[in-house]
């Protein structure tokens, strides 16, 4: 019999599924379930659920329980699930799921016959979750980094500052909003750690990668925080789950995913994770110097840490690696929506957005955009507003450009923090495909691109996951470099060469991106003359 793994990844529009054979180092499945299509009667909208309040963005929990059985039997027709010997997961990060009483006795007497969603149903105190997409605890943030000490002693103690969308401030806002409700709830489960309750048939704990999103873990002891607990809400460690290192073995799966869709008894269930560590693994970043750029709804910067540094900035976040040691994380709102705004408002395809881009030259003739078309997170902007610098001839190519340097401009600014330097940058996410953005990317950073094979990062690390767990639990010593040797092999990849004739243009368009900044957020003097001399010196 074949050594199978199944990573599974709960994200914001759909739950994904990947089988991997170990001994082959093949991936032999892959199945995704979308929300908004396949499961549509749950009324989402990419996933999500909008309120009358914009900042407020919750999402179903049981139709994370519904694509999960829907899942299973897609899965189920495909291969023999048998065969699976360890399953590890993967979930959206921050986001907080409210459970009564009734939870913990209901998984372990499931009946096979019924659906779990129909089971699981009464179970929540709380029906909808707060996700990460969720900026409406404002206030919530301030209260807890005031109780905390400030801003800087929140980052010492839990590797960022308070953020609308962690879950702490997300927890603190049900607490006050609706008390007796907060009462009723038995236990706070993170997307992660409730579909692996689900799957063992009992509570599961978080591991100390997805719990460090929370502003409640400490992140040097990797335990909960007793003056992080109190400044949350009142009795939370006993309605938290305990933490884990990210490799537990959880134990078996529940007899119910036995009888009713054939899973063998003795399949094991590792910690699940966040979606951020799991694409660390994903991608392959295991050692220091390695970073990886996400370019998804919102982009990403994250990298693996050898040593914990902090953003004391308060812009980055720090999280553990499912390696045991540090990532950093940077959250930028405005991604591939903003680069849309712009391919939209000329009706281009992605096709020619790219070839405008490559015939525009680097640095833009000096023409500088700061595109928040949405609030961002880094740098914090609550007011959207796009601002434009030397624009005088708005034409459809600098736009394009534009928008591309500045985004790639912020990251780099804002990622200095990490002492770390990279020597290589992984590109994911659907923005990857396009190879002019990912030489922009090399210039800019001066620092070898390499476009990411896999578009599902965070399932396939969660079946790494699952294949490292499983033979450590066993006593076999299979290292992470061995798995990601077989699975993620970069000779095939796509390289791009930073053009070093670009270096000093870009170094010095950085710092003047920088003052253009703080010009717009803190209203320092403004930089126009520095401009005007960049353009005079490079164009
Ligand atoms: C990270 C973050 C998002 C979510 C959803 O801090 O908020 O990346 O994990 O993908």
């Amino acid at each position: 019999m074949p050594d199978l793994f199944l990573g599974l990844d709960c994200s914001t529009q759909s739950l994904t599924g990947i089988v991997v054979d170990y001994e082959k180092a093949e991936t032999i499945l892959k199945s995704t379930v979308i929300y908004d299509e396949d499961i549509s009667h749950f009324g989402t909208k990419n996933g999500v659920l909008y309120f009358n309040d914009p900042k407020v963005i919750h999402a179903p929990p049981l139709m994370w329980i519904e694509a999960l059985e829907k899942l299973f039997g897609i899965i189920k027709s495909e291969i023999t699930l048998k065969e699976i010997i360890c399953i590890s997961g993967s979930g959206q990060q921050h986001g907080t799921v409210y459970l009564n009483e009734k939870f913990s006795n209901t998984l372990s007497n499931l009946d096979s016959k019924r659906s779990l969603s129909s089971q699981l149903d009464k179970c929540f105190s709380r029906t909808t979750a707060p996700i990460w997409m969720d900026s409406s605890t404002f206030e919530e943030c301030c209260e807890i980094r005031e109780k905390l000490g400030g801003a800087e002693r929140t980052i010492e103690l839990t590797g960022s500052n308070t953020f609308e969308r962690f879950s702490g401030p997300q927890i603190r806002k049900f607490f006050k909003t609706k008390p007796v409700q907060y009462q009723k709830t038995s236990i706070i489960h993170l997307v992660s750690s409730f579909l692996a309750s689900v799957l063992i048939g009992k509570n599961a704990p978080i591991d100390h990668a997805d719990g460090a999103g929370m502003n409640l873990m400490n992140i040097k002891t990797f335990k909960w925080d007793d003056k992080a607990l109190k400044s949350t809400a009142p009795n939370l460690r006993k309605k938290l789950p305990t933490l884990v290192k990210s490799n537990t073995i959880l134990g078996k799966i529940s007899p119910f995913f036995v009888e009713r869709f054939k899973f063998h008894k003795d399949t094991l269930i590792n910690t699940w994770s966040g979606d951020n560590p799991n694409s660390l693994i994903g991608v392959g970043l295991i050692k220091s110097g390695k970073a990886c750029i996400s370019l998804g709804t919102s982009d990403t910067y994250f990298s693996f840490m050898k040593n914990l540094y902090l953003d004391y900035k308060g812009e980055g976040h720090v999280f553990g690696s499912p390696t045991g040691e540090y990532m950093s994380l940077i959250c930028f709102k405005n991604g591939a929506i903003t680069r849309e705004m712009v391919k939209n408002r000329y009706q281009l395809s992605w096709e020619k957005f790219t070839d405008i881009l490559k015939r525009t030259p680097a640095g833009n003739h000096g023409k500088i955009m700061l595109p928040y078309y949405l609030p961002e997170i880094v740098p914090l902007v609550l007011e959207p507003k796009i601002h434009k610098f030397g624009f005088e001839e708005d034409t459809m190519s600098s736009n394009i450009r534009g928008v591309i340097e500045a985004q790639i401009l912020s990251m780099r600014l804002h990622s200095s923090w990490i002492k770390e330097n990279p020597t290589e940058i992984y590109v994911t996410g659907g923005g990857s495909q396009n190879r002019a953005i990912l030489q922009t990317i090399a210039d800019v950073f001066q620092t070898p691109v390499r476009q990411s094979k896999s578009s599902d990062s965070a399932a396939l690390g969660a079946a790494i996951r699952a294949i490292k767990s499983y033979y450590n639990y066993f006593g076999l010593d299979v290292t992470w470099e061995k798995i990601i040797q077989k699975f993620l092999i970069d000779d095939e990849t796509i390289v791009l060469v930073p053009d070093p004739a670009k270096k000093e243009m870009y170094e010095e368009l950085l710092r003047l991106y920088l003052k253009f900044e703080k010009h717009v957020l803190h209203k320092s003097k403004s930089p126009e003359e520095e401009r005007i001399r960049f353009v005079k010196r490079y164009f």
